[in-house]
């Protein structure tokens, strides 16, 4: 499914692009994802099953801040800017590279991304997904989900990113994913 125009029931901001990268190097990236320290992903005294690496900057979910994490490496560069061109240029820089790996079963609750940060993007890797969609609507939930792809990006921005809350399902086997995030504004 590519997104543009605007799929039926899309939250507005919201924009998918399959084949963002080749398979030679969706299989560079998991190779240096696999490489990494990769660490159970810790929210205050929990801690999540997907383990993640950051890159840039890192959410600090004790001082509830954005603290610096190590540069971004050498090898997540050139997607760094093709994702940046992708955001055009109503987008600001990426301050923050997230790798992480859902082992099959593992997935990610539901969410909006904390309000220090700004656009969000997913590179998927490895497996396709379901990305699920929820906002309040009067009693109940409007939704929308898509499949999302190996190899595809997705943007979050306007309503999809602040409005919406987002979730994974337990995936069917694993996946990878790079979470791209700009700051936003007076962070
Ligand atoms: O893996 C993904 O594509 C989603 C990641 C996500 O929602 C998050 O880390 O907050």
């Amino acid at each position: 499914m590519n997104l543009f125009p605007p799929a039926e029931g899309a939250p507005p901001g919201f924009r998918y692009e399959e084949d963002f990268i080749s398979r030679e190097e969706e299989q560079q990236l998991i190779a240096h994802i696999r490489e990494l320290p990769l660490q159970p992903f810790q929210f205050g005294a929990y801690e999540g099953k997907r383990r993640v690496v950051s890159f840039g900057s890192r959410y600090d979910y004790t001082r509830h801040a954005v603290k610096d994490a190590l540069p971004p490496p050498d090898w997540t560069l050139s997607i760094i800017a093709r994702v940046e061109q992708f955001g055009g240029p109503g987008s600001a820089p990426i301050r923050q590279v997230l790798c992480t790996e859902y082992e099959e079963g593992v997935g990610i609750g539901w969410h909006r991304d904390k309000a220090h940060y700004g656009d969000v993007f997913g590179l998927s890797l490895a497996s396709e997904c379901t990305f699920r969609f929820r906002r309040a609507a009067g009693k109940g939930w409007q939704r929308f989900h898509l499949d999302v792809e190996p190899r595809s990006l997705y943007m979050m921005s306007d309503e999809s990113r602040h409005v919406w809350e987002h979730s994974i399902p337990p995936v069917a086997s694993i996946r990878f994913s790079m979470t791209f995030r700009t700051l936003a504004a007076g962070n």
